[in-house]
């Protein structure tokens, strides 16, 4: 069997700048010979987004502005892609959002408008973009998301980020249900910590990865690419008989008590 991506067409959703998780998908999948298409969530990304793809060799990449947040910004994104390339054949969701302050102290304070905004932006995006993809996917493929352990469990100060983690990870299920009979297949990949934009500025992230350098069964922190790696398994036919799964890349740290 040949596991090339060689005349495939993925689109990566969540760079931002270089340390991002969507960044280690793209190069794992620009190695296994992918055509990408990259979209990012304002105009002040396209530049920096842009500037790194420039950094893949023979990477003829498309680029689209999609705020996840507009049902018809998503659907005029895919109709976009659709008129210029046709059939996709899988998609990389690398997106959550929550307001800081409610990533601190106790989940019982999170307002309505926060708890609503991390589940629009971080849960219901994957339904809206999953929604407006399944179209253009007609010789089957995958759709990968990203999630956490702190969906699962409690852990301190993700909060309302843990919840709307729950929430996506229920929603990939659904989702993996409704459109298997189309052929494509729909999973999470959860991530250990890793230092991104979204992690930064964020209290107690180095005893976070201090943590994990100790107690999981690596003994070490989970890299990009390490994930990308992953996401290439999933977005492959590797993996074709795998729907409707997490897949853990932490170092083993969740198999704790
Ligand atoms: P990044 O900060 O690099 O990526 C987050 C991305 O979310 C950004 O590219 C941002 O886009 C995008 N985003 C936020 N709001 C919107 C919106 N309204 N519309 C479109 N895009 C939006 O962080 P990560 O790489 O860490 O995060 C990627 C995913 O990985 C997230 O789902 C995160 O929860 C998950 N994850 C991360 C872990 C970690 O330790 N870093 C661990 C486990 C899971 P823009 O920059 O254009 O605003
Ligand atoms: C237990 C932890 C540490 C505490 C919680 C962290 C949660 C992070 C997730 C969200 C996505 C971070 C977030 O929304 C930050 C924003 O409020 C501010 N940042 C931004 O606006 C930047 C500029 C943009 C690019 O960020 C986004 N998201 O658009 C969890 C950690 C150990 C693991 C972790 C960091 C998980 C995760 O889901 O990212």
């Amino acid at each position: 069997m040949n596991f090339s991506l060689e005349g495939r067409t993925y689109v990566i959703m969540g760079v931002a700048n270089k340390r991002s998780i969507a960044w280690g998908i793209a190069r794992s999948l620009h190695e296994a010979g992918a055509r990408l298409i990259f979209t990012y969530a304002s105009e002040r990304f396209e530049k920096p987004v842009k500037d790194l793809v420039a950094t893949l060799d023979g990477q003829e990449s498309l680029f689209y502005e999609c705020d996840v947040t507009s049902d018809e910004a998503v659907q005029a994104t895919f109709n976009q892609i659709k008129q210029d390339v046709g059939t996709i054949h899988g998609l990389a969701h690398c997106i959550a959002f929550a307001q800081r302050e409610d990533l601190q102290g106790e989940f019982k304070d999170t307002s309505r408008d926060g708890f609503l905004l991390a589940h629009n932006i971080s849960a219901f995006s994957l339904v809206s973009v999953a929604r407006a993809a399944q179209p253009l996917m007609t010789e089957g493929g995958g759709i990968v998301t990203l999630t956490y352990l702190g969906g699962e469990r409690v852990v301190q100060n993700y909060n309302v980020m843990g919840v709307a983690k729950a929430s996506l990870d229920a929603s990939m299920k659904y989702l993996a249900n409704d459109l298997g009979k189309h052929a494509i297949r729909v999973n999470a990949i959860s991530a250990g910590p890793i230092r991104t934009l979204s992690a930064k500025g964020i209290g107690d992230f180095n005893t976070v990865l201090k943590q994990i350098e100790e107690k999981a069964p690596l003994r070490r922190t989970v890299t990009q690419e390490e994930v990308g790696d992953t996401a290439y398994y999933l977005l492959s036919d590797l993996s074709r008989g795998v729907t409707g799964e997490v897949i853990h890349v932490d170092s083993g740290y969740n198999i704790l008590g």
